[in-house]
C-alpha cells in the first residue's frame, strides 16, 4: 500500500465515521460576535466599491473565531448568493445562521463538497454507497431552496468530491480517489473533462475564467495545479505551486486580488498562495480544515473565510481583510 493509498483510506475511514448518524440536528451552540459593522451592498454594483459591504474589523488578519460548534464534522460549505450559508456533514445538508445555529435541509448518504447555483439551489457531491475507485455510484445532487433533492448525475463519477460552476455554464466535479474531473451539464450529461491531475479536490476559476486552479489531496507532494481553459476544454495542465509536504490539500477559495486560499487538511492550516506561487500560512490550529468560502450576505463578513472541519466540530470564521472573488454560479 503506497503512502497516498494509505492516506486515502485514512480519510475514507474518517468519512465513514462521519456517516454514522450522530444526532447532530440540535442547536449548534457557540455564537459569534455580532457583525455590527456590516452594511448592505448592491450585488449588481461590480465597479462601485462604495456599494460593496464593508470588511468587518473585529478580528485581525489571520485571527479566527468559531461560528458554530458541536457539529459532527463538516466538509462542504457555500453561500447561496442570496444571504444564506450552507454546510454539509456526511449525512446532512444544513443551513447555518449568522449566530451559528444549524437547520437540517436534506439528508444524504455520504455528502462531500457543495456549491450554489444562480437560482439558490445547492449542488451536493455524494460518494455514493461505495468508496471503491471502480464503482461508478457517485452522485451530483441538486437541492432546491425548498430542500427538494434531485440527482443531476449518477452512474458516471465514482466518488464525487467537489463541484464548481464553469464560466460557460456547466459544472466540473472532481474525484479525489481517481485522476478525474468530470463535466456535468445542467441537463445531467456527464463527460470526462480531464484525467491529467492526480487526486483532484478543491477547484476555483480565475476571475477571467481562463485558468482553473485545482488542489490535489492524496498524491504527494501536495500541489496546486493550473489548468488552461480554451473554449471550455482543458488545454493544458501545469503545476502552479507545491506546498509543504503532508499538507494534503483539500478545499480552495480565491480573493478579489487573485490570491488562493488552500485548506491544508492534515496540517490544520489555511495557506495563502500569491499569484507568483509563493505561499504563507494564514492561520493554523484547526482540526482537518476541509472547505472554505468567503462570507456573503447580512450577518457574514465579506472579508472572512468560513471554514469547515472534516473531523472536527467547528465551523470557523477566519479574518482575511480582503473580499472574496466573485464566484461563477
Ligand atoms: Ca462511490
Amino acid at each position: 500500500m503506497t503512502n497516498s493509498t494509505r492516506m486515502a483510506w485514512i480519510l475514507a475511514a474518517a468519512l465513514a465515521l462521519l456517516s454514522i448518524p450522530a444526532g447532530c440536528s440540535s442547536d449548534g451552540g457557540e455564537a459569534q460576535t455580532d457583525g455590527d459593522e456590516m452594511t448592505d451592498g448592491d450585488e449588481e454594483a461590480e465597479i462601485d466599491e462604495d456599494a460593496l459591504p464593508a470588511c468587518w474589523t473585529d478580528l485581525a488578519e489571520g485571527e479566527k473565531i468559531a461560528l458554530a460548534d458541536g457539529l459532527s464534522g463538516t466538509e462542504g460549505i457555500t453561500f447561496d448568493g442570496k444571504g444564506k450559508l450552507y454546510a454539509a456533514s456526511a449525512t446532512m445538508l444544513m443551513e447555518i445562521s449568522p449566530d451559528g445555529i444549524q437547520r437540517d435541509v436534506a439528508p444524504f448518504s455520504k455528502a462531500v463538497g457543495i456549491a450554489a447555483a444562480e437560482d439558490g439551489s445547492i449542488l451536493v457531491c455524494d460518494f455514493g454507497p461505495s468508496d471503491e475507485v471502480d464503482v461508478r455510484d457517485g452522485v451530483l445532487w441538486r437541492v432546491s431552496p425548498e430542500g427538494d433533492a434531485q440527482a443531476l448525475s449518477e452512474g458516471a463519477i465514482a466518488n464525487a468530491n467537489f463541484p464548481v460552476r464553469t464560466p460557460w455554464g456547466s459544472w466540473l466535479v472532481s474525484d479525489d480517489f481517481a485522476p478525474e474531473i468530470w463535466e456535468i451539464t445542467d441537463d445531467g450529461e456527464a463527460t470526462l473533462w480531464t484525467n491529467e491531475i492526480p487526486s483532484p479536490n478543491g477547484m476555483v476559476f480565475s476571475a477571467d475564467g481562463k485558468t482553473l486552479y485545482v488542489a490535489n489531496t492524496f498524491d504527494q507532494d501536495s500541489r496546486v495545479f493550473a489548468v488552461s481553459v480554451v473554449d471550455g476544454e482543458a488545454a493544458g495542465v501545469e503545476e502552479f505551486t507545491r506546498l509543504d509536504p503532508g499538507s494534503v490539500n483539500d478545499g480552495m477559495a480565491m480573493d478579489e486580488d487573485g490570491n488562493l486560499y488552500v485548506a491544508a487538511n492534515i496540517k490544520g492550516q489555511i495557506v495563502r498562495v500569491a499569484l507568483d506561487g509563493s505561499y504563507e500560512t494564514l492561520v493554523g490550529g484547526m482540526t482537518t480544515p476541509a472547505s472554505l468560502a468567503f462570507g456573503e450576505g447580512e450577518g457574514f463578513d465579506p472579508c472572512s473565510l468560513y471554514v469547515t472541519e472534516l473531523a472536527g466540530a467547528k465551523i470557523w470564521r477566519v479574518a482575511v481583510g480582503v473580499r472574496g472573488a466573485r464566484l461563477y454560479r
